[in-house]
């Protein structure tokens, strides 16, 4: 530990915790009767600390976005000059800064040749608010300002702000707050295990893709302005596609001149293996949000990349587009992103990444002679366990997340931070991730479903 933290005093500060901070995503009733929150204080490498002492592997890398690992001198470096030469300007009136060019013109440096131009942005969520703005405004500079309607799926998260979370398809956070908000529609998620039934993987795939086809005609086409989707659905499960559905979706979007939103938030910078999710599934987008992965984590930040199509209405027909964030391209999270992306690039993580799926695949497979492990799927390093009651039959325990929840706890009891999606556990650690220590996950991840089957083996079929 820090000398910094060995000085802290811990129960005060959980206690101050619990008097004058409101958590996000947390269920304040149980939050106080638990006793307040854990105290994460230090980091390295794929490694974190509490303030206990207590040493856990982060096999979701913060909240999947800790892609470069931990403790990076070169990222706390980039900062700590850009913030002696030019610690704020905006990008707004006609401005810009350096680090904020540079990174625009380096992830356009990234992306496939369409995407020329980067939106700047704070967050994920502000990256999908400002596509609804902007393809909304762009349909209507093309003359067809009918055409406003946005289909997603079930289970798709695309942040917590008022139109992201309408894009995206978690019931419970509709629930609350009036969501989702007119012309947000959401079909049904590719996730086989659940909803496949004898289906092939692949003839499952169209059939999803078909869900949107009819969606689209139900809305009548010329009204949808945009298909929005996470190539890999992250906190939905991990849902990875068939490889027949992403295909389908753009034959499908062309057919109607939707545009296609890929939301790369989480599957960017490597995670998958290539640099973009949509080249790993296999379609091409329109509109390309990002974050996370952009900085590692290190400091906010987001963007959007738009093809040139999309940005050529702009350029030809001139007026203010009326959107931008104060801190849009703030040049200190603007250089540490650009330090970032050099880091992947000389450290060759997004060939590491693909070098190292099939291992993680493998050794996830290990898990699946676990009585309670129904199936587990991985791509590059974003992986799920799906938990099931009766294996053979695919079939759940009631009361969805409640299995997950026990077995996410034993999880950090053995020392692994796994997350759970309702009853499916997802692993997406740092790229920096070694075989050895994919081995030292897996272990860890047995030990913990052993721990949850022996709480819950009265309920298996
Ligand atoms: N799109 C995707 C695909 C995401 O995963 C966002 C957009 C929103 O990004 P911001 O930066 O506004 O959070 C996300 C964020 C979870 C969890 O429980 C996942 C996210 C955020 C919070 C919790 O898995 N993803």
């Amino acid at each position: 530990m820090t000398a910094h933290s060995k000085n802290l005093n811990i129960a005060e500060l959980v206690r101050s915790d619990i008097t004058h901070h409101f958590h996000p995503f947390t269920d304040h009733k149980s939050f106080h009767a638990e006793g307040g929150p854990r105290v994460i204080t230090q980091a390295d490498g794929i490694w974190i600390w509490d303030a206990n002492g207590n040493k856990l592997l982060d096999g979701m890398a913060g909240l999947w976005c800790v892609n470069v690992g931990y403790g990076r001198k070169d990222l706390a470096e980039a900062a700590y000059r850009q913030m002696l030469d030019l610690p704020y300007y905006n990008t707004f009136f006609k401005t810009t800064t350096v680090p904020s060019t540079e990174l625009a013109a380096k992830i356009s440096s990234v992306m496939p040749e369409r995407f020329k131009h980067i939106f700047f942005v704070n967050s994920g969520s502000e990256a999908n608010d400002t596509i609804v703005r902007l393809v909304r405004h762009y349909w209507k500079l093309k003359g067809k300002a009918y055409r406003t309607h946005f289909i997603g799926r079930r289970r798709g998260y695309h942040g917590s702000t008022m139109a992201a979370a309408s894009l995206g398809g978690m019931q419970g956070m509709h629930e609350q707050g009036g969501l989702p908000l007119p012309g947000f529609h959401h079909v049904l998620q590719p996730h086989w295990f659940d909803f496949g039934g004898d289906l092939s993987p692949d003839e499952f795939g169209l059939q999803a893709a078909a869900e949107v086809e009819k969606k689209i005609l139900e809305l009548g086409p010329d009204n949808v302005a945009a298909f929005i989707g996470e190539p890999i659905q992250g906190a939905g499960g991990v849902i990875i596609p068939p490889k027949t559905y992403w295909p389908e979706i753009q034959k499908i979007c062309r057919k109607y001149g939707i545009l296609i939103i890929a939301d790369e938030v989480i599957c960017g910078f490597g995670r998958t293996g290539k640099w973009w999710g949509f080249e790993t599934m296999g379609f091409e987008p329109d509109i390309v949000p990002m974050a996370k992965g952009l900085s590692s984590g290190y400091l906010p930040i987001g963007a959007v990349a738009f093809s040139d199509s999309i940005i050529r209405e702009f350029f030809d027909k001139g007026g203010e587009f009326y959107h931008g964030m104060t801190y849009a391209g703030h040049p200190v999270a603007a250089a540490v992103a650009l330090k970032n992306i050099e880091i992947l690039q000389s450290e060759k993580l997004v060939e590491h990444t693909a070098a190292l799926g099939p291992y993680l695949a493998k050794a996830l497979r290990s898990l699946e002679d676990h009585p309670l492990v129904g199936e587990t799927r991985s791509v590059g390093l974003i992986g799920a366990i799906e938990l099931a009651s009766d294996k053979a039959r695919r079939a759940r325990f009631k009361d969805p997340g409640r299995v997950g929840t026990i077995c996410r706890d034993h999880s950090f009891k053995a020392g692994l931070i796994m997350r759970a999606c309702w009853d499916t556990m997802v692993l997406a650690p740092p790229l920096v991730i070694s075989k050895k220590e994919i081995d030292e996950m897996t272990r860890l991840a047995r030990q913990a479903l052993d721990a949850t089957l022996a709480d819950v083996k009265h309920e298996m079929k």
